[in-house]
């Protein structure tokens, strides 16, 4: 018989085979031995009553299904998808809800330990606004742009304040559809309302709603989050990094930090510099202090400080595996209950943070911003007290790849011109004249039912061999970094002649990490900027542009797929549908929000198929706005690319002290 392959990753791989040698329980076992079920994962099962669970099965379920209150399959399957929108949005709108308070307490004057690090981005936030920001002290304008955000999860009536960003036809189009979100949290809790047993009957409108609510997250809490950890830690600039679960050091202090949320995390990375805080280290016989990231909290922490990422969602656990990890700081979101039951078959101390995410048998350090910098202290002193308590079991991993991050939708607009001409010009050139097909959006987590980060590989390979500029987030771009493909070589050895030569002039890889989950706002914004460029279409809808989350799991990237296709972009997510079950549904998010919005939500578990689908709505779209057929390797005529060494010339010539932009070393 076949071994099942579980992990395309060759370094987890390695881990996992020593762990199940000694028979260690994994979300890879668990994975083998729970199989979903059937009727719940099409979205057939309704328990939002207690007449139920009612299961809608059988030949004829979408047109004579009922549950006991008379609900309809179609009804069912669109709450249920609703449900999932309401949940992610929650949980990307606390993330962004923190974030404010930080900007907030920063503001006051009541901590010391954070500070504004970009004011011209807090600028950039106060103009798009309407806080004015011209001669006034900086702290008074973040105090603004924190009360103004602060108003936006609990406003009753209006719009949200990001919905002005996009463009102006984008936005006709949710007013016409009456998706604009009024206030974050309310959106939340009227999903919740109109989806209990006994509200909407309607899948259409139920649909639509959840749609308003995905907006809610998209340009609501995700964007502010964004936004205002660009403001206090700094938009980034591309970074050299490493990744993989050989990121440990045998004679080091391996703390990582987990989970979303950046601010404790950059407290800590301040904290393992600290001369006091390596001198303790080396007391207790270690050499230094090695700190690493897992899933997004990594992804932050990369993207400004080059901070080494052990790898996404399905690696955490492998992490532990590795023997060498003293601390696992966990934040929110993504972090598997597991974690503590397997940590005490090593030495690892798994130290929880919010008070949001408890989990028995962990250490439970409380993160308050006004005290930050005492509290990574603590919890990096707790790490270094550990290192004596390391046992020597474990799987050792070695290989590290180089990773370049940090492109940020600032860097991106200056990458194509300097800073004296930024602008989103020469891609939307490069795309008109067929040299870069279209761009995909490749983000979401990775999946231990699938062989965990397989798909983001393929896909990856295969668009840019296709001339597809991929940009990724999350786990996609953990994926990507722990196989070794976000460097610019990548663009040298797979990429297709088109791309490879816009890469090569700019001295970019084909794979642009963005950033965390939130940060797929990014690409909401550089569509918007790229709609207003001209040239290619005047809204985001219609852009030779596509979504894919190939191994998706959570409610947020159910929330992040919907308010991607209510922008206009068209979605594929891999995997089964969770509302397989209804054909009406799968016309709604597929069809008639096409019709009505340019985007789509399609479920494809097989990954030839997404391709096939992710390049034919690009060529549709080519087609469509009338540009040039894509011809791998032929190109119609655009202006020249500047290229680093033409632009340093220019920027020297203009401002011979700037200091923007360039590959940080870590
Ligand atoms: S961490 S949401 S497994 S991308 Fe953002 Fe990764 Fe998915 Fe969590």
């Amino acid at each position: 018989m076949n071994k099942i392959i579980k992990t395309a990753n060759k370094e987890a791989a390695q881990v996992l085979a020593w762990g199940e040698a000694r028979g260690i329980e994994t979300c890879f076992s668990r994975a083998e031995k729970l199989k979903p079920c059937p009727i719940g994962e099409s979205g057939a099962c309704c328990k939002v009553c207690h007449m139920g669970p009612c299961r809608l099965v059988g030949k004829n379920a979408e047109e004579e299904g009922r549950g006991i209150c008379g609900a309809t399959l179609p009804v069912i399957a669109a709450r249920n998808l609703a449900r999932m929108v309401a949940a992610g949005t929650a949980c990307h709108g606390d993330h962004g809800r923190d974030m404010v308070f930080t900007l907030l307490a920063v503001a006051d004057g009541e901590t010391k330990d954070f500070k504004i690090k970009d004011v011209k981005k807090l600028y950039r936030v106060a103009g798009i606004i309407g806080v004015e920001f011209e001669g006034r002290p900086v702290n008074d304008v973040a105090k603004d742009v924190a009360v103004k955000f602060m108003e936006d999860f609990g406003r009753q009536r209006g719009e949200i304040n990001y919905i002005k960003r996009a463009p102006k036809k984008t936005q006709e189009r949710w007013r016409k559809w009456g998706i604009v979100p009024r206030g974050i949290d309310r959106e939340v809790a009227e999903t919740l309302d109109r989806t209990t047993m006994g509200m909407d009957a309607d899948a259409d409108s139920i649909l639509n709603h959840a749609l308003k609510a995905s907006l809610a997250n998209g340009w609501g809490g995700s964007m502010i989050s964004t936004d205002i950890t660009d403001i206090l830690f700094g938009t980034p600039n591309p970074i050299k990094a490493e990744a993989s679960l050989g990121i440990f050091k045998d004679d080091e202090v391996n703390i990582v930090i987990h989970g979303h949320e950046p601010s404790l995390a950059e407290m800590i990375v301040d904290v393992v510099y600290e001369k006091e805080m390596i001198d303790y280290a080396k007391s207790k016989g270690a050499k230094g202090i090695n700190l690493g990231g897992m899933c997004c909290t990594a992804n932050e922490v990369m993207m400004r400080h080059g901070i080494p990422t052990a790898g996404g969602f399905t690696n955490q656990e492998l992490g532990i595996m590795t023997g060498l990890i003293e601390a696992m700081v966990v934040d929110v979101q993504c972090i598997m209950p597991s974690l503590t039951r397997l940590a005490k078959k090593f030495h690892t101390k798994v130290i929880t943070t919010s008070e949001k995410v408890r989990m028995p048998g962990a250490m439970h350090i409380a993160f308050d911003e006004h005290r930050a910098k005492e509290i990574a202290r603590e919890i990096v002193k707790t790490a270094i007290d550990n290192f004596p308590n390391r046992r020597l079991e474990g799987s050792r991993v070695t290989e590290r790849f180089p990773v370049i991050a940090g492109f940020s939708h600032e860097y991106i607009e200056y990458m194509q011109g300097g800073r004296w001409r930024a602008s989103f010009r020469p891609l939307n050139d490069a795309i008109m004249a067929g040299r870069i097909r279209g761009v995909v959006g490749m983000a979401g987590c990775d999946n231990p039912r699938v062989p965990s980060t397989g798909m983001h590989k393929f896909l990856a390979i295969e668009l840019i061999k296709n001339d597809v500029l991929v940009v990724s987030t999350g786990c996609s771009s953990a994926s990507c970094g722990t196989a070794g493909f976000l460097t610019p070589e990548m663009a040298l050895e797979n990429a297709g002649p088109g791309l490879r030569e816009v890469c090569e002039a700019i001295g970019i890889p084909p794979i642009l990490h963005l950033g965390a989950c939130v940060d797929n706002t990014r690409i909401l914004t550089i569509a918007s900027a790229m709609a207003a460029e001209g040239g290619l279409s005047d809204e985001i809808g219609g852009m030779p542009a596509v979504g894919i989350a190939p191994e998706f799991i959570t409610e947020k990237a159910i929330s992040i797929g919907c308010y991607f296709a209510a922008s206009g972009v068209p979605v594929i997510f891999g995997g089964e549908s969770p509302v397989e079950a209804s054909k009406e549904v799968t016309k709604i998010m597929t069809e008639v929000w096409f019709e009505r919005f340019m985007g789509a939500l399609h479920f494809e578990p097989d990954p030839e198929k997404i391709l096939a689908m992710a390049l034919d709505y690009i060529d549709q779209a080519r087609d469509r706005l009338k540009l040039r057929k894509y011809e791998p390797g032929k190109f119609g005529a655009e202006r020249v690319l500047m290229d680093m060494a033409a632009r340093r010339v220019l920027e020297r010539a203009a401002a011979p002290h700037a200091g923007v932009g360039g590959i940080n070393e870590s």
